[in-house]
């Protein structure tokens, strides 16, 4: 159900698609000053007000549950999921732009939503595919950078090193060394996430090539191509239009999960900091590489793999359920499973599943069909094991096979797409924190000595 407020805003003319050709900042400087002037009045009328209390659990406990951080592109509600200002994944599935051609959103429409709160009409999304396709080559030293990386390092290092080089060509740094205006911050930082998100697929690319195809040469980038169809061929797979089609929607699911996750609240502290968008990227991405955050998803395809090596393709319920038992005996997470806001089956999940239903070559895939029985016996064995929280699939319990399924097998690699799409949601709140002038970030830390004594 749809809450009252949520209604409203869904029926609201920003979320219906006008005929209109603005540029995204033309439509930035739009709506950014009656967002200035909300946090005005909060900072004038309510900043004693009190929203929440501080308990210790809170301290010890990863900051669960505690309101601190602003971020308004989405929310997370712990049973319902996401919402992009307010739209849920299928709204978005109904109004968002799709690529010519194709049926999924577009990365830049979702970009365009998370940044504008509006939806773009055909032509804004894609003027804004043109603009990102224009800008997206790299600089010569980057890829001489990334070319000489040993193909043993990690995929995600690669990444977040060749995103911390881009800061080389920083408009936001040059800018602040020659002493920009405080009111000017977030147009240079806009320049640099747009030239940043231009460049992802083609250093993202590059690193799958050089590390898997190594001698294979890249295409130029289409400009009469959006964002993904753009990254798919440089990658090898432009004449796979399922799986283009697939990379769109994992890359416009995953763009933004409310701030307070591992990526999201790493970009926004080093962000803080004016550090430019690329330093403040590039950070996000090397805690997107842990494994109880982005690196689950290459973690859930070895656990099925193994799984399907030990089992066979053709498994029970029975054998699943000895096997996820096995797992947690052992002492291990089950990948996939639990998170740390959400309460009930991701709608991620759901959504990646949907595809998997809609496309008749996903139903013979023996990696596709073990994800959907394991996710009809997991959630038992996690309930009956009685640690988790959220004994239900996240988004990663699925991405992975579908990408196995159409040739894209190399799962060291999977995490480097999510980080493709977290700039997305990372990026928008670097423009808007910057637009809104929001502080340095400095919680107060206490010594376990110090707590003990505020609580006797
Ligand atoms: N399998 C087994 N045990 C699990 C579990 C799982 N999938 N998920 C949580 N638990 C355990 C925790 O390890 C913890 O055990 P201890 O008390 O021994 O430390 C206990 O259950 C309570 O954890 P929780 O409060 O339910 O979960 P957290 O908020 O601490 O952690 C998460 C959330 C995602 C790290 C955890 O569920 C997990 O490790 N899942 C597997 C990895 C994964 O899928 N990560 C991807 C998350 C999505 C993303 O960020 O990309």
């Amino acid at each position: 159900m749809l809450s009252c407020s949520t209604r409203t805003l869904f029926n609201a003319s920003r979320f219906v698609r006008h005929a209109s050709t603005k540029t995204l900042k033309e439509t930035l400087q739009e709506v950014i000053p009656a967002k200035q002037e909300q946090l005005r009045k909060l900072k004038t009328d309510h900043l004693q007000a009190v929203v929440g209390e501080v308990k210790v659990e809170n301290i010890i406990g990863g900051m669960r549950g505690l309101k601190a951080m602003l971020w308004d592109a989405s929310v997370l509600d712990p049973n319902e999921g996401i919402r992009f200002h307010g739209l849920s994944i299928p709204d978005c599935q109904k109004v968002l732009p799709a690529a010519p051609g194709g049926k999924e959103m577009t990365a830049e429409s979702m970009l365009w939503l998370l940044m504008t709160g509006r939806v773009p009409s055909e032509a804004e999304s894609r003027q804004l595919s043109r603009e990102l396709a224009e800008k997206g080559e790299l600089p010569e030293f980057v890829e001489k950078l990334v070319d000489s990386f040993p193909t043993t390092l990690h995929p995600m290092t690669q990444l977040g090193m060749g995103v911390a080089a881009l800061n080389h060509d920083s408009v936001f740094q040059a800018a602040y060394e020659s002493g920009m205006k405080k009111s000017e911050y977030w147009t240079y930082t806009l320049e640099d996430s747009l030239n940043l998100i231009a460049r992802l697929p083609a250093l993202a690319a590059r690193i799958y090539r050089n590390v898997y195809k190594p001698g294979m040469t890249m295409p130029a980038i289409n400009r009469d191509l959006d964002l993904i169809g753009n990254y798919s061929a440089l990658l090898g797979f432009g004449d796979n239009h399922n799986l283009t089609e697939y990379l769109r929607l994992y890359i416009a699911l995953h763009g933004d999960h409310e701030g307070g996750n591992a990526s999201a609240h790493t970009s926004h502290l080093v962000g803080s900091t004016l550090a430019d968008p690329y330093l403040s990227y590039s950070a996000a991405l090397f805690a997107l590489a842990g494994p109880l955050h982005g690196l689950a998803n290459q973690e859930v395809l070895r656990w099925q793999l193994a799984m399907q090596a030990e089992l066979g393709s053709d498994v029970s319920h029975e054998q699943i359920k000895e096997y996820l038992w096995k797992t947690l005996k052992s002492g291990q997470v089950v990948p996939g499973y639990g998170h740390g806001v959400l309460r009930n089956p991701d709608p991620r999940f759901i959504a990646l599943q949907e595809f998997c239903d809609a496309h008749p070559e996903l139903q013979q895939s023996p990696v596709v069909a073990l994800v959907k029985k394991t996710y009809e016996v997991a959630p038992d064995v996690l309930k009956e094991h009685g640690k988790t929280k959220n004994p239900y699939p996240n988004v990663d319990a699925t991405s992975g096979c579908v990408l196995h399924h159409y040739g894209l097998k190399e799962f060291k690699y999977y995490t480097v797409i999510f980080g493709v799409s977290r700039a997305l949601g990372c990026l928008t709140q670097s423009v808007w924190a910057r637009a809104l002038g929001l502080p340095l970030e400095r919680p107060k830390s206490l010594s376990l000595d110090a707590l003990e004594k505020l609580i006797q």
